[in-house]
């Protein structure tokens, strides 16, 4: 396989943009570390929304140049974001693509907004695309983005790769105008996605629904347009993350949880607060852990942490409130004067201090409903310490567990299952929990961000330049 960075300009262009400074305080994720490397070495561009609101869109930009990178941003006007961010984005697309109909949200305005913002990122980033610039369109938020380009004139090798899963014909089908939707990623040169399954998704769905045609392996051709479509699981920056871990800010989080543990083993869950992490599911498998597993109540703590996101849609609050619902009870069940079995706090940490955190972990509870790839459960091997590491209990609908096939693998609707995957956690003998780390830590070490990065970019370096229209 080809590696080694490409050699063009970039422009990387996603709902929100990542700030240089943030990244190199290490306080950023591995994704922001990994393109922003790529732009500095090559040079360009990080195109996205700046989270502020404007009365009226004007499409000025605020650039900050730095090290050869230019972030530029826009603010967007608050009927934009109520229907584009908390709307079609998420309210529609994030349910739909979750599998979660039940909480999909079919709204015109929705639709109309998110097309209207799409074209806002069109007109703006289009003068900042240079001639033989490599462009890299990430997320569900800018699907039709390639589309308003090609329209605007613009050549480029263009790529696109989507962060979430790829849902089943039968769901997406439900959405009002699906065909233009998906008709519009045949804009794209490259369409990338974390696992073979989402891509079968697709490809299913493109061959019946539009009759698109498989050329080759990964060549799919729909109405004269020939577009790769691949599978590249993102990765962490795994050395940056182990160095972390071992770091003083991490030692002094393990030593504050070991100081409230007073021995306990300590299961870990982190989380952005989202449905499709599978939280309420989870305590309940850990209650069911408790229920079946008497002996050990009071000899472990579930640590929870889910800061929230996406306030202003109404299933993150009645999640939320549905958990603090669930912790308290749970709570109210089984404490102790001297135990409490589940930590649950709203509210994030600096990720050298989750690494310190995970690391004082003896098993890592992630077990989303449904997750495009899931950073955490890779985040939590790299912490941990080779001569005495913890367990990954993983849900089997995480696309992380296409590659850690060493974890402790579960069906995350079955709340005995997990039970039953939790107690094998903590019963495991430390040898074998060494050799399922090494197996574990090899890939996470292998398949790293960078790699991810590479295996993109080589594959759009490699598309052909598109004949103009
Ligand atoms: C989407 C897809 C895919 C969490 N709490 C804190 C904190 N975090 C960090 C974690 C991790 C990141 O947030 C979450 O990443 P995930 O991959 O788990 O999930 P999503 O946010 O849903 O991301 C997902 C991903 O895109 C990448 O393609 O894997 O499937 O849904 O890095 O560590 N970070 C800090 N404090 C916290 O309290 N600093």
């Amino acid at each position: 396989m080809e590696r080694g960075p490409v050699s063009s300009r970039l422009v990387v262009i996603s709902n929100r943009v990542a700030s240089p400074k943030a990244a190199s305080g290490g306080n950023q994720g591995g994704l922001a570390v990994a393109l922003l490397a790529a732009l500095r070495e090559n040079g360009g561009v990080w195109f996205g929304w700046s989270g502020e609101t404007i009365d009226t869109f004007t499409g000025e930009m605020d650039r900050v140049e730095e090290g050869g990178v230019t972030t530029a941003t826009i603010d967007l006007e608050p009927q934009d974001i109520d229907e584009y961010y908390n709307g079609f984005a998420n309210r529609t697309l994030w349910p739909l693509f979750h599998d979660r109909i039940d909480l999909t949200e079919f709204e015109r305005d929705y639709e109309g907004g998110y097309v209207r913002v799409n074209r806002r990122f069109a007109d703006t980033v289009h003068p900042l695309i240079g001639e033989d610039d490599l462009v890299w369109v990430h997320d569900y938020h800018l699907i039709p983005l390639g589309r308003e380009l090609r329209r605007r004139g613009v050549e480029n090798r263009m790529g696109f790769f989507l962060h979430i899963p790829w849902p089943q014909s039968r769901i997406l089908l439900s959405l009002p105008h699906h065909e233009e939707l998906v008709r519009s990623l045949f804009e794209y040169d490259v369409v990338g996605f974390h696992t073979q399954d989402w891509l079968d998704a697709f490809r299913e769905y493109v061959v019946r629904q539009l009759g698109a045609e498989i050329e080759a392996d990964c060549v799919i051709r729909l109405d004269g347009h020939a577009i790769r479509a691949i599978v590249a699981p993102i990765g962490i920056d795994a050395g940056e993350f182990e160095e972390a871990a071992a770091g003083t800010r991490a030692r002094f989080a393990r030593d504050r949880m070991h100081m409230t543990l007073t021995g306990r083993q300590l299961l870990v869950g982190v989380d952005r607060l989202d449905y499709s992490k599978g939280l309420p599911e989870r305590f309940l498998s850990y209650e069911r852990f408790l229920v079946r597993n008497p002996d050990l109540q009071g000899l472990v703590s579930f640590l929870q942490i889910a800061p929230p996101s996406r306030e202003k849609v109404d299933t993150y609050q009645e999640i939320r409130a549905q958990l603090d619902s669930l912790s308290g009870r749970i709570n109210g069940e089984y404490s102790d004067i001297d135990w409490v079995p589940v930590r649950y706090v709203n509210r994030g940490y600096q990720r050298e201090e989750l690494a310190g955190i995970y690391r004082a972990a003896r098993v890592a509870l992630v077990t989303p409903l449904r997750d495009g790839m899931n950073l955490v459960a890779k985040e939590y091997v790299a912490a941990q310490d080779p001569d005495d590491p913890g367990v990954l209990v993983l849900s089997m609908f995480a696309g992380a567990a296409a590659q850690l096939t060493d974890a402790v693998i579960v069906n995350p609707f079955s709340a005995d299952e997990v039970a039953d995957g939790i107690a094998e956690a903590l019963a495991m003998p430390r040898e074998e929990r060494i050799r399922r780390w090494r197996a574990l830590i090899e890939n996470v070490r292998r398949e790293d961000v960078f790699w991810w990065r590479d295996l993109f970019l080589n594959a759009l370096q490699k598309a052909d330049v598109r004949e103009p229209a």
